[in-house]
């Protein structure tokens, strides 16, 4: 199998999540500058809003980046052929089946890597031909299954024979190594990178997820097919409120989401904006450079240094 180092041509076998509005130019290319694989966000974004954060981070380095395109938004079709226009080399899927664009992206030689909830998405989309696959735990932040990475990466390890990609919990060297003996062959982090310097978030964003405790996430709209994780405040208590009988939209949540996300990334408001973050947020103390988050993740790993 194919080391994902070598697959996607970077140091680590890091890989930054897409998360909307957040993933943008400064962020991957910090993310790839530093040795991982960065990627731009889509989330909340029309084609023109993606084409030029694509074009600033090629301004940005030279390392290998991708772009992670969120299935759910009204533009991810004309994204999905605007990215072959631009020469993107990866492409990260989330909240969908990308099924329908696999074949033209593998066409255009773009390595195609989808974040999946499940043991059955895992399996479907590894036979449809996807290169690897990000297997992504409830831990997470943002949308989310209903399985731990604990249990999911290693009943996908047993079933695909693609690298698989650990995401949800891991924020330092022993999330590495824990993902490693699972059986993933890289792991994808987010809500570390959140308390970054070079994080284009309100302040209080950053320092809200510093000060995060273990138990200080909530999955809100778990009932109504669209569940969320978010930091706790009186937004996700008004959300929790509305969806508890489970008649809403699924469209108008959208909305409400996205919309509350930027009130808590432009305005750090952190009582009615929507704070996503993982529950590995109980594990950020400090806001250091990308740099140091992902030489401290890939240094301190023991599986690196060859003692596990
Ligand atoms: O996509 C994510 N995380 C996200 S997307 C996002 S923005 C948002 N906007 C409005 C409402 C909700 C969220 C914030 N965080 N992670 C990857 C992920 N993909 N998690 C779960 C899935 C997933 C779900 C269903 C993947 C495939 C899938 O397949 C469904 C199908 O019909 O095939």
């Amino acid at each position: 199998m194919k080391d994902i180092r070598e697959l996607l041509d970077i140091e680590y076998p890091i890989i930054q999540g897409g998360m909307a509005n957040i993933a943008t130019h400064e962020l991957a290319a910090a993310v790839s500058n530093a040795g991982g694989l960065g990627l731009i966000a889509t989330g909340g974004w029309d084609v023109k809003r993606v084409r030029a954060e694509i074009r600033k981070t090629k301004e940005l380095t030279d390392k290998p980046f991708g772009v992670n395109i969120m299935l759910m938004m009204p533009s991810a079709e004309e994204i999905s052929d605007m990215i072959i226009e631009e020469g993107v080399q990866v492409v990260t899927t989330g909240a969908g089946n990308p099924g329908i664009y696999m074949k033209k992206w593998k066409k255009a030689g773009i390595v195609v890597i989808p974040v999946v909830p499940s043991v059955a998405y895992a399996k479907r989309l590894a036979r449809s031909g996807a290169d690897a696959i990000i297997v992504e735990g409830t831990e997470a932040g943002g949308h989310i299954g209903q399985s731990t990475t604990f249990t999911l990466v290693p009943q996908v390890c047993d079933v695909i024979d693609i690298p698989v990609i650990a995401a949800g919990g891991v924020a330092d060297s022993r999330g590495l190594d824990a993902a490693f003996v699972l059986g993933a062959k890289g792991v994808q982090i987010g809500t570390v990178l959140l308390a970054s310097k070079e994080c284009p978030i309100h302040e209080n964003y950053k320092n809200r997820v510093v000060k995060a405790k273990d138990t200080d996430t909530v999955v809100t709209g778990r009932n109504t097919g669209a569940p969320v994780r978010v930091i706790k405040n009186k937004m996700a208590k008004k959300y929790l409120e509305m969806t508890k009988y489970g008649d809403i939209k699924l469209e108008e949540l959208e909305v409400l989401t996205l919309g509350s996300l930027k009130k808590a990334v432009f305005e750090g408001d952190m009582e009615n904006g929507s704070i996503m973050a993982g529950q590995s947020a109980g594990l950020v103390k400090e806001i250091r450079t990308v740099k140091d988050i992902l030489d401290d993740i890939f240094k301190n790993s023991r599986v690196y240094k060859g003692e596990l």
